[in-house]
């Protein structure tokens, strides 16, 4: 079995940021520690609804796909914490550009979740308004949302030096933007384009890998002898390797990059050390490429069974919350089979009428190819019901 994470100089080099432990215990981090030491009971518990619910949230989907409800589903257990502690440090001016697994991220920005089922039900090209919640669309390309938020990014930062040299600087701290990947994206050639620029012209741009150890078959090994935040160096900017099974690193992190960008220093780059506990999507088997004993051992790993140790040990949190947390959670899955179950499947002018925003030949060619292949079906019904003399019931 090949190594899931990568061994040598540069892993020893740049250290491994972790705040709450495998154990539920709050380990001191002279870096990162300052930055999570006001969280009350109240954030914690917060911060636990949020992975709960995702995660439940997840279950509803993949079930909802077996029974045909679905026409695809992506699995984000294990990653909880790495999407719920770099979206709560966030304000709802900062702007997120996902990949395709950021479940938690879309909920803790509002997204409800049955807008989020809609384009896995195949109904919609989109699912919620990118302007009202300040996230972008999921993108199934891997990496061209990385650009994208450079530029956004990019964009931001050149409209407020712009209104600082006409004298109406914004009164309002910095905007930043998060861009979301994954390890095997992170190879693509534009995420090199992206760092190069983002580093030329200090954009306040956060990359936040979720290396989840695996792009579908392909384990981290394969796609770096390094970890992926000593990259940042090479673009001379500052990376990071953060627990990424830690609400509390995560969290830490995120404020520290949030704070460098808001500064105007530049990019940050966070590497998230995680794992895909499911499946690459609902069409994928890992069972033909990892074994059982790469999944058990970080099972034990878990990022939301730590909070509720540290929640229930450090904090006094008794049975009667988490029983009720998980009731709601219960509640809600059960709202959204719901209203996916009553879902009406687009127009057939939404379908055709979407695909760009002016006419298109191609697309007004195929929208009448359609119309006479539905044509041909109610020409042979009329056939068969003058010949057999039926009703057509
Ligand atoms: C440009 C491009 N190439 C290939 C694919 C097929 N593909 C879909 S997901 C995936 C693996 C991505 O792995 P990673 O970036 O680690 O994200 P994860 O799925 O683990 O969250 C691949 C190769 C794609 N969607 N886009
Ligand atoms: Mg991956």
């Amino acid at each position: 079995m090949a190594p899931s994470t990568p061994t040598g100089e540069a892993q020893a080099a740049l250290p491994r940021h972790q705040l709450l432990d495998e154990r539920g215990v709050v380990r001191e981090d002279p870096k990162l520690s300052p930055y999570a030491a006001d969280l009350s009971l109240e954030d914690l518990q917060h911060l636990y609804r949020s992975m709960t619910l995702a995660r439940r949230v997840d279950e509803e989907g993949t079930s909802l796909q077996r029974q045909g409800q679905l026409v695809l589903w992506v699995p984000l257990r294990g990653q909880e914490a790495a999407q719920v502690g770099s979206v709560w440090p966030t304000r709802p001016t900062d702007r997120l550009f996902p990949s395709y697994r950021e479940h938690a991220a879309a909920f803790e920005r509002g997204i409800r979740p049955a807008d989020l089922m809609r384009l896995f039900r195949g109904i919609t090209a989109g699912g919620w308004d990118p302007e009202e919640h300040q996230m972008n669309l999921y993108t199934m390309v891997l990496a061209a949302q990385v650009p994208h938020a450079v530029g956004y990014a990019m964009g931001t930062a050149l409209d407020r030096r712009a209104a600082e040299s006409e004298g109406s600087a914004p009164t309002t701290e910095p905007e930043a933007v998060v861009a979301y990947f994954g390890d095997g994206a992170s190879t693509e050639g534009e995420i090199h384009e992206s760092m190069v620029f983002a580093a030329s012209y200090d954009a306040p741009v956060l990359f936040f890998i979720q290396n989840n150890q695996w792009a579908i078959s392909v384990p981290f090994a394969t796609q770096s002898r390094v970890p992926l935040a000593t990259r940042a160096a090479g673009y001379g900017f500052e990376g990071l390797r953060v627990d990424g099974n830690d609400v509390l690193g995560v969290v830490a992190a995120t404020r520290y990059a949030l704070e460098r960008l808001r500064a105007g220093e530049g990019p940050v780059l966070i590497e998230a050390e995680t794992y895909r506990m499911g499946a690459h999507t609902t069409a994928d088997d890992p069972t033909k490429y990892r074994e059982r004993d790469e999944e058990d051992e970080w099972g034990h790993l878990d990022p939301i069974d730590r909070l509720r140790v540290h929640l229930r040990t450090h904090h006094g949190v008794e049975d009667e919350f988490f029983e009720t947390v998980a009731r709601n959670n219960d509640d809600a899955a059960q709202q959204l089979r719901a209203e996916v179950l009553a879902m009406e499947p687009p127009t057939f002018e939404e379908s055709f009428g979407k695909a760009y925003a002016e006419p298109h030949s191609l697309v007004s060619a195929e929208r009448a190819e359609y119309l006479d292949y539905q044509a041909g079906f109610s020409a042979a019904e009329d056939t068969q019901d003058t010949e057999t003399g039926g009703t057509g019931a």
